[in-house]
């Protein structure tokens, strides 16, 4: 499975770091939505679902955690903890985020509006919508 990590421009001065992102520029989707999650408790694995078509970034903007991706053949975890780096996941991905630290701010820059109609939640339906079914 391809990882796509972008690292996005910082703008450093003596006044600290700034990041920027623009759609169809460092985002490679329009953005119909931002959401995040902080405060997640110790322990606690989040997620267990795909999307029909919702493309997204994942940018741990604050502390550190983990992103378990699931292509159906493959998974794959990668580490998130650095504010300027972000994680493209495609739709027909299964995903689960874990290993959060208590300090960390994971937001998710989105390509369509919230839509529970878009949800795989069932992992044996995930693999029938890609074809995987045994
Ligand atoms: C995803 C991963 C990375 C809304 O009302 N609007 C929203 O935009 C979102 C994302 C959620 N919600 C509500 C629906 C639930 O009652 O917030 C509650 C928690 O959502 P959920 O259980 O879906 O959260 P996660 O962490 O399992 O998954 C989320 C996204 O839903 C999902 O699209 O890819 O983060």
């Amino acid at each position: 499975m391809e990882i796509r990590k972008y690292q996005f421009q910082i703008h450093g001065d003596e006044r600290g770091q700034l990041v920027a992102l623009e759609e169809m520029k460092d985002i490679p989707f329009e953005i119909k939505r931002v959401y995040y999650m902080y405060d997640t408790i110790e322990g606690v694995r989040r997620g267990f679902h795909a999307h029909k078509c919702l493309e997204q970034i994942l940018i741990c903007i604050h502390g550190s955690c983990k992103i378990l991706m699931d292509d159906g053949n493959e998974k794959v975890e990668v580490p998130l903890d650095k504010p300027y780096e972000g994680l493209y996941i495609s739709n027909a991905i299964w995903r689960e985020m874990f290993d959060f630290s208590p300090d960390a701010v994971l937001m998710v820059l989105a390509s369509e509006y919230y839509d529970e109609a878009d949800y795989i939640r069932d992992y044996n339906e995930f693999l029938k919508y890609i074809g995987k079914e045994n």
